[in-house]
């Protein structure tokens, strides 16, 4: 019976996998994000975290992914996996720190033993934790395979034989229900003209290429960026991050794209969706996370509608401070719309308040989130007429498209393509809804980032204090202008987001608010950019 740790293994294999000195580890926002070569030491201890977890968990799967997601090379992550397919319970975020500064074998023998006593963890359960095999857990590689795959596959596992049971827990059965369900929801539809997606040169390539065949005339995918061999060359001048950061199009599909072909670039995992189209002028437009939100919302109160079940259910969005102040102004003045701070994590939990909870952050992560009351009304309830039947169908097989473990670039991109067959939309009529105000983010490479506290989901400062006044008294001064600070949760920086009603003001705006936190910190004066005017 293994009641107790198994010490010896732990440490002969831990000693092939010492912790680097002078390297502090932290989880965060997403998992452990660092430079690859920094990370071995942290792949085996979350190995035997996730195991800890499993067992924690009554032997429920567990997920372990390794991916740069977003980041260029040479950056690379690991995170873990809940078994509903969620990110990691908060609490354990901690613990997962501390297990992963241990300087020692030694050390993070005796902090892995304080651990388990402390979480009162019985080690004679079984450990299931997909991808990784450590102190004796099952273990079964999920493969090279997307985020939301991942995700969609502990979900499944877990749910595998109850009433709740998500799909078959393979890849082959990921695709098969994204596909079926689409394929449904279009039938009908005038056909729907190719679209152009950028892979950011990631394992959006692999999957995007199989959904493709799966997906045969439905919906044509022309797959760029898919060099997934190729050093240096993920999320490298590509991607979701890319575009939504430059605001401008993959110079790799500058002679690809034609003037109103859509057009999309996932990151580098394929958990962001970034849209965008080119105008008969050649200017680039892009249709962000928001835009997503907006579109998707909208199309599901619509068929809520139609359904005869307005008042029976109700949808919701969830942003964050990031989120464009035109994408809120046209959300709130006809739906509930709740900011929360960022990361996935805060955006999924508010959304999971909702009857349908909407949650997309501006870079392009989001899902839609059906709660299990939602659910059950849909398949007991009774249409009346025939176009209340057909509307409820969608409704339903919309619940099978959306992935809703957590965003997904790929059922994102099915779920945008189902919402423009039904409104014959192009990318134009798309980004008409509401327009975006100009907005600019700067970053402020500061000592210590932890000085800066912030309240009201990220929106005001409270630390250091004063500097918020100093940042309300420069806002007022600009048409439109909304700005804020928050430290990055991935990154020693501080974050300055600013937007007004003109572009040179939101620039303006946006670097004077970064001088304002440069001088805060005692930045020198000597070195200060030229633009923090
Ligand atoms: C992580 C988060 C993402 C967030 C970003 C913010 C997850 C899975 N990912 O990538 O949601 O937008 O961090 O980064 O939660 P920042 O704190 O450096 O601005
Ligand atoms: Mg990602």
């Amino acid at each position: 019976m293994a009641s107790s740790l198994p010490v010896d293994a732990i440490r002969e294999l831990s000693q092939k996998h010492e912790k680097p000195a002078n390297v502090h580890f932290q989880y965060g926002t997403a998992g452990f994000r660092t430079l690859g070569n920094l990370l071995d030491s942290v792949m085996f201890r979350v190995g035997i975290l996730a195991a800890l977890r499993s067992k924690r968990l009554d032997g429920k799967t567990i997920g372990v992914m390794i991916t740069a997601s977003h980041n260029p090379e040479p950056d690379n992550g690991v995170k873990l996996v809940d078994p509903r397919g969620e990110m990691l319970e908060a609490a354990w975020e901690t613990h997962a720190t501390n297990l992963a500064n241990a300087p020692t074998t030694d050390a993070f023998i005796d902090a892995l033993d304080a651990f388990v006593k402390i979480l009162r963890i019985d080690l004679s359960k079984p450990a299931r934790v997909d991808g990784f095999k450590a102190i004796g857990a099952e273990a079964r590689n999920a493969g090279v395979t997307t985020t939301p795959v991942l995700h969609y596959l502990v979900k499944a596992i877990n749910t595998k034989g109850t009433k709740d049971a998500y799909g078959d827990d393979s890849e082959e059965g990921y695709l098969r229900k994204l596909s079926t369900a689409f394929k449904k929801l279009v039938a009908g539809k005038p056909a729907i003209p190719p679209l152009v997606v950028d892979c950011a040169n990631g394992v959006g390539a692999i999957v995007g290429e199989k959904l493709s065949e799966k997906l045969g005339d439905t919906l044509k995918l022309i797959l760029h960026n898919t060099a997934i061999n190729t050093a240096g060359a993920l999320n490298n001048a590509c991607g979701a991050d890319f575009v939504k950061t430059s605001q401008r199009l993959p110079p790799s599909l500058a002679s690809v794209l034609k003037p109103g072909q859509r057009a999309c670039s996932l990151d580098g995992d394929a958990d962001r969706l970034i849209y965008y189209y080119l105008d008969d002028r050649g200017q680039f437009h892009m249709l962000d996370g928001d835009k997503i939100a907006t579109l998707v919302s909208t199309f599901i109160v619509d068929l809520t509608k139609s359904a005869g079940l307005e008042g029976e259910i109700q949808v919701g969005i969830v942003q964050t401070a990031y989120a464009n102040g035109g994408s809120t102004k046209y959300l709130s003045e006809r739906l509930p719309v709740k900011c929360v701070p960022t990361g996935v994590k805060h955006l999924h939990h508010a959304a999971e308040h909702y009857d349908i909870g909407v949650y997309f952050e501006a870079n392009g992560h989001g899902t839609v989130l059906f709660s299990p009351e939602t659910l059950e009304k849909l398949s007991s309830y009774q249409p009346s007429t025939p176009a209340q039947s057909t509307a409820l169908n969608h409704l339903i097989n919309l619940t099978q498209v959306i992935n809703q473990t957590v965003g997904d670039a790929l059922s994102d991109m099915l779920l945008v393509e189902v919402v423009l067959a039904h409104k014959s939309y192009s990318g134009v009529e798309w980004d008409s809804l509401y327009v975006d105000l100009p907005n600019r983010l700067v970053k402020v490479v500061v000592p210590d980032r932890s000085i800066f506290k912030t309240e009201d989901a990220e929106r005001r400062l409270v630390s250091p204090p004063g500097l918020q006044a100093k940042i309300d008294e420069l806002v007022r001064r600009y048409d439109g202008g909304r700005a804020f600070v928050r430290p990055s949760g991935t990154e020693d920086v501080v974050r300055v987001y600013a937007e007004a009603s003109v572009r040179s003001q939101a620039d303006e705006l946006a670097f004077r608010v970064a001088g304002l936190v440069y001088d805060e910190v005692g930045g020198d004066p000597a070195k200060r950019p030229a633009e923090f005017l």
